[in-house]
């Protein structure tokens, strides 16, 4: 033991006492008991999220045409047949979740069918949940933003009226609440009103709001927010653009130029590139966004607008189709309305584990 000075009292024996009653591992009963407390105040945490997620998720998935079809499905008395695969596989079809998406759980469910895997629906239904998670997993990667990056630049690009602008609204409020600064570039020079958006929105939530102007370059408004957030130390620039269509190649360029331009500040920015994509646009979603990942490297998808008429199954065929991370959904208006992107509280409100049983 270190002994500094006679005049320090005696080490207490209570150690000595301690490791004597400690495990083969050197643990004591008492930090068995405190890790046992810990680790089921950690599960409690868990299981009081997943149920504050799935609430929120409850009322705008259920309606959607995916939701309603699976429930259509399984609560009547259905029969474990070839008819039933073929009912799920319209289902899929019926609800965007996209022709590859949909053979690959069709295919797998009929394979472990004719094994006699399932002894009765409700295993089957629990087959049919495993699958769509397993589609959805590798996509659920939530945003993180990275604290040695000063600013963490996020550019937001989507074709017209997909909500990027009140996305950003919303996002910059979760920023707020986790006492981020923030910083907001109005790139969107396209119409004035897009740049008065912005401002309006910034000065009622004292967010400071970079713009030019109508018709500026938007790379230029970039650059410049970016350099003013960089001297100012801001944590994260949030950065809208312009709606445009991915059929306009002149436009999806412009998209490039933006990311080069700020590159030239910090050749790691931006750091994420979020492409907005509108839950009720159906397939020409896959089109969107191949269109945009050419153009612009998408690294990050919100999906907006759940809670209207979009039927549910376009985060599927988009996450087979290109594995670039969900951050978040959009299940509102409310600025609370944009979460986290939660497969497993997506896959409860599609499917509930009770709906066969
Ligand atoms: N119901 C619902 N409406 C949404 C959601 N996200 C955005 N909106 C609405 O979609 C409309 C368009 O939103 P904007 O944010 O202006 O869209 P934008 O992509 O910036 O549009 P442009 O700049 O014109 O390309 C607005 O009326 C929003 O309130 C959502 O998750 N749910
Ligand atoms: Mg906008």
């Amino acid at each position: 033991m270190f002994n500094f000075g006679k005049k320090k009292p005696a080490p207490p024996p209570a150690p000595a006492k301690k490791e004597a009653a400690a495990g083969p591992q050197g643990f004591s009963p008492e930090d068995l008991a405190r890790a046992f407390d810990a680790h089921q105040e950690e599960k409690a945490a868990r299981e009081a999220a997943r149920a504050e997620a799935r609430a929120a998720y409850a009322q705008p998935v259920a309606k959607s045409a995916l939701a309603r079809g699976f429930a259509n499905l399984f609560t009547r008395n259905a029969k474990l047949d070839e008819n039933l695969l073929d009912e799920i596989e319209t289902a899929l079809i019926t609800a965007d979740v996209g022709v590859a998406a949909t053979t690959r759980i069709v295919d797998d469910l009929r394979e472990r069918m004719n094994a006699r895997e399932f002894p009765d629906v409700p295993a089957l239904v629990r087959a049919l949940r495993g699958e769509l998670m397993a589609l959805l997993a590798p996509v659920a990667k939530p945003l993180r933003i990275d604290p040695e990056a000063k600013p963490f630049v996020l550019l937001t690009v989507g074709v017209n009226g997909v909500g990027k602008t009140t996305t950003i609204g919303k996002l910059a409020h979760r920023f707020q609440n986790e006492g981020r600064g923030l910083m907001l570039a109005a790139g969107d020079t396209f119409r004035a009103a897009a740049v008065e958006q912005l401002k309006v929105w910034g000065e009622r939530n004292g967010v400071p709001v970079v713009a030019q102007g109508q018709n500026a370059d938007p790379a230029s408004v970039a650059y410049d927010a970016l350099q003013s957030a960089k001297s100012r130390g801001t944590e994260i620039l949030i950065c809208d653009t312009a709606g445009r269509l991915h059929t306009q190649a002149g436009l999806m360029s412009e998209l490039g130029k933006i990311k080069r331009v700020l590159g030239k500040i910090d050749p790691r920015a931006p750091h994420e590139t979020l492409m907005v994509i509108d839950g009720t646009t159906g397939q020409n979603a896959l089109n969107q966004l191949r269109q945009f990942n050419q153009a612009a490297k998408v690294t990050g998808l919100v999906v907006t607008k759940l809670d209207g008429t979009a039927k549910g199954g376009v985060l599927f065929a988009l996450a087979r189709e290109f594995a670039i991370p969900i951050r978040f959904v959009g299940l509102g208006e409310r600025l609370e309305d944009l979460r986290e992107f939660d497969p497993e509280a997506f896959v409860d409100v599609l499917l509930p584990e009770t709906l066969a049983s």
